[in-house]
């Protein structure tokens, strides 16, 4: 008994810390409504969210991974998945939880679902980037990263739907890629569900559309990086594809 007893406080010790060093985007404000995501470490049964499915707090470390689109798991909710409607031009902010990583690039894409997102396959979806922001100031061990600034700001990011996207369904994905461990990237990301309203007309050319896995290699120096070792080195090389400039 006592020995069952420690063990478990053991665990749940483990759990809780382990869970306080990752994490993910747990809610939304979209033009000015709330959306709730999908609860990590519960079963998708029963729940709504305009979320893919995600099961863990933990990185995604291999940038090939199978779940780099959206997430372990990334499956929909079924009759529980919703969308949020947003005007092409207006903000959304993402919320995760209290983010414990500094150093590293935000990224935000969107894919095109041409039709119901409810039943795309996220690996199979050209995904475009709507936003991202690295090395902001400093050099690469000491200075102030875009992750830093998301901690800064209450763990959250503010991102603009581009004012000219032709409507339709969308994925929106936020990916913190974490490279506080020499050579040993940590990927974090989640996808949201979003009808794009409006009167845009504009979609992006095959130059600025990547999958996932696809967009990203181990070999790649932006994600096999030791910034420790990059002292005075000001600048840093955000990977994936350019930011598509809408038009
Ligand atoms: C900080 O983030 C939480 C969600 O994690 C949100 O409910 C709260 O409104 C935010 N505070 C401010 C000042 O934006
Ligand atoms: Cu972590």
């Amino acid at each position: 008994m006592l020995f069952s007893a420690t063990f478990a406080a053991l665990a749940s010790l483990a759990q809780v810390s382990w869970v306080a060093a990752h994490g993910g985007v747990l809610s939304y404000n979209i033009a000015g409504t709330t959306y709730n995501g999908f609860v990590a470490y519960n079963t998708a049964t029963g729940q709504s969210s305009i979320q893919r499915e995600w099961d863990t707090y933990n990185p995604i470390q291999d940038p090939t991974s199978s779940y780099m689109s959206c997430n372990t798991n990334g499956a929909n909710l079924g009759s529980g998945q919703e969308y949020a409607t947003v005007a092409a031009g207006l903000q959304i902010t993402a919320y995760w939880n209290q983010w414990p990583h500094t150093i590293g690039p935000v990224m935000v894409y969107m894919a095109n679902c041409n039709g119901d997102c409810t039943d795309a396959t996220t690996s199979s979806l050209e995904w475009f980037k709507i936003e991202q922001a690295g090395l902001i100031s400093g050099d690469q061990p000491t200075g102030l990263w875009a992750m830093g600034e998301l901690v800064n700001d209450n763990s959250s990011w503010t991102t603009n739907i581009p004012s000219s996207l032709a409507p339709g369904e969308y994925f929106i994905r936020h990916e913190l890629l974490a490279i506080h461990t020499a050579n040993t990237p940590q990927f974090y990301m989640e996808c949201a569900q979003l009808k794009v309203t409006g009167s845009g007309s504009a979609t992006p050319s095959s130059e600025y559309l990547v999958k996932f896995p696809g967009a990203y290699s181990m070999s790649d120096p932006s994600v096999d990086i030791d910034v420790y070792n990059n002292a005075g080195v000001d600048t840093y090389t955000i990977p994936g594809p350019a930011v598509w400039p809408g038009n």
